[in-house]
């Protein structure tokens, strides 16, 4: 039996190198391992838990899946959709809200973080990694590929699997998250001590969007914040993370080993030398993405249909599931 590989990402904004890095590369490769039968969600309703602008949220929505497409993701290879399009999602979720103890919400430190940026906290906002789980099990997922911030929301499913399968009786597979050894945390470029961030993109210099132009990627390289040293090595010296996240990211684009990317930066003259070169690379990289993005993103109608047909394709897998699930729970179906 193939291998059932689930991931997703919220279109709360253009994707960055992180998000790139962390996840949507890797999809890409196991994309190509017959093993596996991959599912790549656009996971829309994760995103309504901060505060969106309509017409922005749609763009974004509808820009992450060409960018699926742009990257080399297939829809005949591939299962790609919409997570709004497929309700077993939300209803998925409410099931599993009724066996979610309240106090596992509240030790997830990716809420504690976001819930301190925002005005209001939205109920959705420390209810989404329940949200997540639905997303993972209806599927009868084996594998999640996620950065390492979403260690803990994976961890939190296998949590609610196990608990539905001693209440209920086995269904539910226990997922495994998989991270990357390396590249699993790309720091922000104008803070090396925290993380990359979509919601922080729009801060100059925090990161580089996939989509941004060959200039302005350039651009935010050089400006990347590093130390006052010269030497080009990787480091776990806090002082150093500037250097570090740059050679990271040079080694995740490169597939290179550690020696191999330090001996590559053996003659180079400082920082100034390093950061040219790491923007070479991240440009290599995006910019056939960005070109074929542009493509894409001009057929709405081919994009709609594309949606349509993998939304049918991830309700046949999801619906038998969730009706066990219902029937399980007690629910007349
Ligand atoms: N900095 C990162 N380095 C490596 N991987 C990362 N991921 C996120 N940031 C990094 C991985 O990208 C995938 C999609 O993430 P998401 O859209 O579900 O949201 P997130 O994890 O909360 O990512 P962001 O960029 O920080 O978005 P916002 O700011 O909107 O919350 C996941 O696999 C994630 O691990």
């Amino acid at each position: 039996m193939k291998r059932r590989i689930f991931s997703g990402i919220q279109p709360s904004d253009v994707i960055h190198i992180g998000n790139y890095i962390g996840a949507v590369k890797r999809w890409v490769a196991s994309q190509e391992d017959p093993e596996r039968d991959n599912i790549f969600c656009v996971v829309d309703l994760h995103a309504l838990t901060v505060k969106q602008e309509p017409e922005e949220l749609r763009r974004h929505i509808l820009e992450l899946f060409a960018l699926f497409l742009a990257v080399g993701l297939d829809p005949n290879k591939s299962t790609l959709f919409v997570q709004s399009h497929v309700t077993t999602h939300a209803e998925g979720g409410w099931l599993l809200n009724c066996i979610t103890p309240l106090g596992w919400l509240n030790k997830m430190t990716q809420f504690k973080d976001k819930s301190q940026k925002q005005e209001t906290i939205l109920t959705g906002l420390l209810d989404y990694p329940v949200l997540m789980a639905a997303d993972i099990l209806f599927y009868d997922t084996h594998e999640v590929p996620v950065g390492e911030d979403q260690k803990q929301h994976v961890e939190l499913a296998r949590n609610i699997a196990e608990r539905f399968n001693f209440h209920y009786g086995e269904t539910f597979i226990i997922p495994e998250p998989v991270i990357p050894q390396i590249g699993a945390r790309i720091m922000a470029l104008d803070d090396p001590q925290i993380k990359m961030s979509k919601s922080m993109a729009a801060n100059k210099g925090h990161a580089i969007r996939v989509l941004d132009e060959p200039k302005e990627i350039e651009r935010t390289i050089l400006r990347a914040k590093t130390d006052s040293g010269s030497d080009i090595r990787f480091s776990k010296d806090p002082l150093k993370a500037g250097v570090n996240n740059l050679l990271t990211i040079y080694q995740t684009l490169t597939g290179k080993s550690a020696d191999a990317v330090e001996a590559d930066f053996a003659d180079a003259r400082g920082y100034g030398d390093l950061k040219k070169r790491v923007a070479e690379v991240v440009i290599a990289a995006t910019d056939p993405v960005r070109k074929q993005h542009h493509q894409f993103i001009k057929d709405r109608g081919e994009l709609e249909r594309l949606m349509k047909m993998g939304a049918e394709k991830a309700r046949t897998i999801s619906e038998p599931r969730l009706q066990d699930v219902k029937q399980k729970m007690g629910l007349v179906l």
